[in-house]
């Protein structure tokens, strides 16, 4: 049986060590010269500059944010990950001014990077998601961590999609646009589709996969043997209802699991454990409530292990 402990405050990676993925370089942005536009299928096509951003009010999100690493490569796992506090507003705020037209369908976020990407040139980074979808989760976020957004996380302004892969998350946004239709760029069309298991054809890169990382100790850790204790976090497309660890390829042992918050953040887990001198491996695997459990090799996220050595 899981223990699961009540949600504690949320914890944050400092954003020196948040990880940065950028396709096509970081665009040079003057906050002077920006605006967000927001066009298409629209009654009231708008243009913000950041003042209007800021007079539609200021919200905190905590979320995990991660990588699903690179689209060439979809099970190799990179347990790029992070949790951060995002200040800013819901999409919803805007499109409630924009008011959608009953014809549209999907959202299009663009962002301001625009260049070369495996081969193609003349490239936007474009996403889309649903309409449904991006009213009632997108958030555009002007601040990280508790100062504004760096040039390399999106400055000034970009969308965060909790509990989906950060490649939705369009970074230096500055057009949305409402349509009829899903976007026909390369970031959506060709790059970041994958098969999902037990299903025939690709689907978009989008909710994230049962996965768990342990943090301490890290990997190559040396330390006194003796009680020990191993700790990570866990994170789903929806709450994480059990972890277990495993040490030298023996029995799964249930770890002590936070209860999860109420909002899209990664739960921690821990498990007191004898470690006798010498070297070991150790390993754990996370359960989320709709019964994924994460693979024990050959996926993005397979079972992540560290090896220590107890003295
Ligand atoms: N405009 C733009 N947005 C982008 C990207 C990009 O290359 N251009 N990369 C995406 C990917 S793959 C990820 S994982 C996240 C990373 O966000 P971060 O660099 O702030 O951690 O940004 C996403 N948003
Ligand atoms: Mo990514």
């Amino acid at each position: 049986m899981t223990t699961q402990v009540p949600a504690p405050a949320p914890d944050f990676t400092p954003t020196d060590d948040v990880f940065v993925r950028k396709h096509m370089g970081v665009p040079d942005i003057d906050v002077t010269d920006w605006t967000l536009v927001v066009e298409g299928l629209v009654e009231r096509p708008l243009r913000l500059d950041m003042a209007a951003v800021l007079a539609l009010g200021t919200e905190r999100l905590a979320a995990f944010h991660e990588c699903f690493g690179s689209p060439f490569a979809p099970d190799v796992p990179t347990r790029a990950v992070a949790q951060v506090e995002w200040a800013g507003v819901p999409l919803a705020a805007l499109l409630d001014r924009a008011v959608p037209q009953a014809a549209a369908r999907h959202v299009w976020f663009e962002g301001a990077d625009t260049g070369s990407f495996h081969g193609q040139d003349g490239l936007t980074y474009v996403k889309d998601l649903p309409l449904p979808t991006a009213r009632g989760d997108v958030f555009l976020a002007h601040r990280m961590n508790g100062e504004p957004l760096r040039a390399e996380h999106g400055f000034p302004l970009r969308a965060v999609v909790p509990r989906m892969f950060g490649t939705n998350s369009v970074k230096w946004l500055t057009r949305i646009v409402l349509a009829d239709r899903r976007s026909d760029g390369v970031f959506t069309t060709r790059f970041y589709n994958r098969v999902l298991p037990g299903e025939a054809s690709p689907s978009p890169v989008r909710e994230v996969d049962v996965s768990s990382k342990l943090f301490a100790p890290g990997e190559g850790a040396e330390l006194a043997a003796g009680k020990v204790e191993l700790s990570g976090r866990a994170w789903s497309a929806t709450e994480i209802v059990g972890v277990e660890i495993s040490v030298d390829g023996g029995a799964w042992e249930a770890a002590v699991v936070d209860a999860p918050g109420p909002g899209p953040t990664w739960q921690r887990f821990c498990l007191t454990r004898e470690l006798a001198p010498g070297l070991h491996r150790v390993r754990c695997r996370a359960r989320d409530l709709a019964g994924r459990v994460q693979p024990l090799a050959g996926a993005r996220n397979a079972v992540h292990e560290v090896a220590v050595e107890a003295g």
